[in-house]
């Protein structure tokens, strides 16, 4: 699918000036987006109603999933599950993971954000395929991925062999799922180090399975640590898989930076830090690390201030002259609010936020300070381009 936001290149006071162009009413004329996003509600209400009429490969079908999608933490014990669980979606600070207990039981989790998904970290002990109790439907039934955590500075051999025999079983009950492989703990290795022992782990699992004949099984290797920003890197690649036309999103942003010669823009989901798309330039962790830690400068900020409760007197002020617009319109969201920018070697970020759980991140260029009012307006129109897709792609209850 095609996207195409309504973004200019010039001001409005500036496009009246120019004959050529032509200038349409934000009224009347619906945008190629707005229109190909109404088709598609049309085809997801549709397809809600009457469930027989769904086909395979029928495009709607990915908007309408079955429940929540789960992540599953599974590997040896002492590997790092719930330190990485506990540091990517509670903040925990990577050195009190050192004084975290080991898992007894499944811990479930419930992540309520942008899409809602759970979170299942096992206890490394348990071997979910060896004991008869476990009701695998139950466990991998609605799996959005199977992250496989494997410790770097331990040995390895008997975690790659556990590994192996856990895909092979998926392979043949549950071949869509996801298996994401953390080589974990890479911190204080040296790079050649990390890149031989990611393929050495790499061609052990790849021979296993090929040698039962599965050539093209969805296993991908991710080298991660908590003390960096890798494991918010790996978890938003993680992430990303699941989420339906990810590639519209990531056109929108793509569109965004052309058009106002961004050098990157991120969508964050703001409490975790992951980004779930980015525009088509190759990211780079250096970015990627200067627009999250905006992020924690933003959340750091609200915590300590609170929500912004304004009077009744102030919110009269601020909607009257010179504004004359209502307060909730002038502003991202009532819960929070920030559009800030600051400045990191001569690079402008600017931060807008979607709604109270994602965020626009942006690194723009020098030049682009002269050029805020046709920024502004061209992030506004991806921002309500952003609200609408989710609002179209979130399940139906
Ligand atoms: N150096 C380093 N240590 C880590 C990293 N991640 C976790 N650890 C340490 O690994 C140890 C074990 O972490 P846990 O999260 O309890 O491991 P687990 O996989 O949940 O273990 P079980 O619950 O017993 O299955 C802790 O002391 C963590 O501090 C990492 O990225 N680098
Ligand atoms: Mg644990």
């Amino acid at each position: 699918m095609s996207f195409n936001p309504p973004l200019r290149e010039t001001l409005p006071a500036e496009r009246s000036k120019d004959a050529n162009s032509i200038v349409q009413s934000p009224s009347g004329v619906k945008s190629p987006a707005e229109l190909t996003l109404q088709r598609i509600q049309y085809q997801a209400s549709a397809s809600a109603q009457n469930k027989d009429a769904v086909k395979p490969g029928d495009p709607t079908v990915g908007l309408l999933p079955k429940g929540k999608p789960r992540l599953l933490l599974m590997g040896q014990r002492r590997s790092g599950k719930s330190s990485i669980s506990s540091v990517v979606f509670h903040k925990l600070p990577p050195n009190e993971t050192l004084f975290l207990e080991s898992t007894a039981r499944i811990q479930k989790d419930s992540m309520a954000s942008f899409m809602e998904f759970q979170v299942w970290d096992f206890p490394g002990q348990i071997d979910v395929f060896d004991h008869v109790n476990f009701d695998m439907e139950a466990i991998f039934g609605e799996v959005g991925a199977l992250i496989w955590v494997i410790d770097a500075q331990d040995d390895y051999l008997e975690a790659v062999s556990r590994l192996n025999a856990t895909v092979l079983t998926l392979q043949r009950s549950y071949p869509n799922i996801n298996i994401e492989v953390f080589i974990h703990k890479v911190d204080g290795l040296s790079d050649d180090y990390k890149l031989d022992i990611q393929r050495d782990i790499t061609i052990r699992i790849q021979d296993e399975l090929s040698d039962h004949g599965f050539e093209n099984a969805p296993v991908t290797f991710h080298l991660t640590s908590i003390y960096n920003h890798s494991i918010f890197e790996a978890f938003s690649k993680v992430i990303q898989k699941l989420i339906p036309r990810l590639g519209t999103l990531e056109a929108m942003l793509t569109n965004l930076c052309r058009t106002c010669r961004f050098e990157k823009a991120y969508l964050f989901d703001v409490l975790s830090k992951i980004y779930i798309a980015t525009d088509s330039a190759t990211a780079d962790m250096a970015s990627y690390e200067i627009c999250s830690d905006y992020i924690d400068v933003i959340i750091d900020i609200t915590e300590v201030y609170g929500t912004w409760h304004r009077s009744d007197e102030t919110r009269k002020k601020l909607e009257g002259e010179p504004w004359n617009t209502k307060l909730d319109e002038q502003i991202g969201c009532s819960t929070a609010e920030s559009c800030l920018v600051l400045h990191d070697s001569n690079k402008p970020i600017m931060l807008r936020e979607v709604d109270r759980y994602l965020a626009l991140v942006a690194i723009m260029t020098d030049d682009s300070y002269d050029r805020m009012p046709l920024v502004n307006m061209n992030v506004e129109a991806v921002v309500d381009g952003l609200t609408e897709f989710f609002n179209i792609t979130k399940p139906r209850k």
